[in-house]
């Protein structure tokens, strides 16, 4: 598939998915949404790329939202179908991508885009990164699962005082909040995503994918998440990478994975 609004590339390792349309912030238009499904499937399935680093074009945005100007008009209908075409195709896909994404948020991440970012495994930012759900600004509340995830993320009573104020919290405002792992200037921030990459690629992927799964389920409705860690955790007995992470301990060796 060609791609008009995201670049994907990949080297060493790492998938580099970017989202493309900075003089309208990045904003999810449909085109986007049905790109970003397409590059995430590609990446799922592509044993080179162990993990994937999110980010957005030009100096003022993530993504600051999904595009107004494409649902503005929209039924009642027509907009839940949009909101869960959305979640299904990008959104759930991301959060149980078999290897983790980190969002590096170098801007505006705003209602869906911080939607998006919170989909991901886990989130840097740059000091000029702005985030919030401004959606009741707009008549609306967040539809790409931001009502369920940021709750998660930073708690019950935090997330409804940014969701109904529509407030926009700075970079070190959301890395007190949890929201962030790490805050650093907007050069070194893909080299910071780099890095922590690299000491994610030292792992076993079997392990790592398992992992994610595990930890998904522990807020999944109706989900045993400490039966899928048992299950989990037995599986990976099971596996060539697991033989050799111990052999390597035991040989006194780094393990090749
Ligand atoms: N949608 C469409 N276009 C956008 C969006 C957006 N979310 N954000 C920015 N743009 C466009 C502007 O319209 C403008 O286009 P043009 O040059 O053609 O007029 C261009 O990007 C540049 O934007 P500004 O001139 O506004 O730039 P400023 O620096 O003045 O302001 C802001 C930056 C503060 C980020 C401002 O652009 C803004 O407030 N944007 C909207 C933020 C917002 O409300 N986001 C939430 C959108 S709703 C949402 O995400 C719902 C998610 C769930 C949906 C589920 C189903 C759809």
């Amino acid at each position: 598939m060609n791609f008009d609004n995201i670049t994907l590339e990949k080297a060493n390792g790492i998938g580099y998915v970017t989202i493309n349309r900075p003089k309208k912030l990045n904003a999810l238009n449909k085109a986007t949404i049905e790109e970003l499904h397409a590059a995430f499937l590609a990446l799922e399935e592509d044993n080179e790329v162990r993990v994937v680093i999110l980010t957005g074009s030009g100096e003022k945005a993530f993504v600051a939202g999904a595009d107004i100007s494409e649902f503005a008009h929209f039924s009642p209908d027509q907009g839940g179908k949009l909101a869960r075409k959305g979640q299904e195709m990008v959104f759930d896909l991301i959060e149980n991508l078999s290897k983790p994404v980190i969002a590096a948020i170098n801007g505006y991440a705003l209602g869906g885009g911080l939607e998006l970012a919170m989909s991901c495994h886990f989130r840097i930012a740059s000091t000029e990164a702005k985030m919030g759900l401004p959606e009741v600004s707009l008549g609306v509340i967040p539809g790409y699962g931001g009502t369920q995830r940021l709750p998660l993320l930073i708690g019950k009573g935090r997330a409804l005082e940014l969701i109904t104020t529509a407030a926009m919290i700075s970079a070190d405002d959301a890395k007190a909040y949890g929201l962030v792992n790490h805050v650093t200037t907007p050069e070194e921030l893909i080299p910071l995503a780099e890095k922590i990459a690299a000491k994610v690629m030292r792992n076993s992927p079997n392990a790592v994918a398992a992992a994610i799964r595990a930890v998904n389920d522990a807020s999944k409705t109706g989900v045993n998440g400490f039966d899928t860690e048992i299950k989990e955790f037995g599986n990976c007995f099971g596996t060539d990478e697991f033989i050799e992470g111990t052999t390597a301990f035991l040989e006194k060796r780094k393990p090749n994975f």
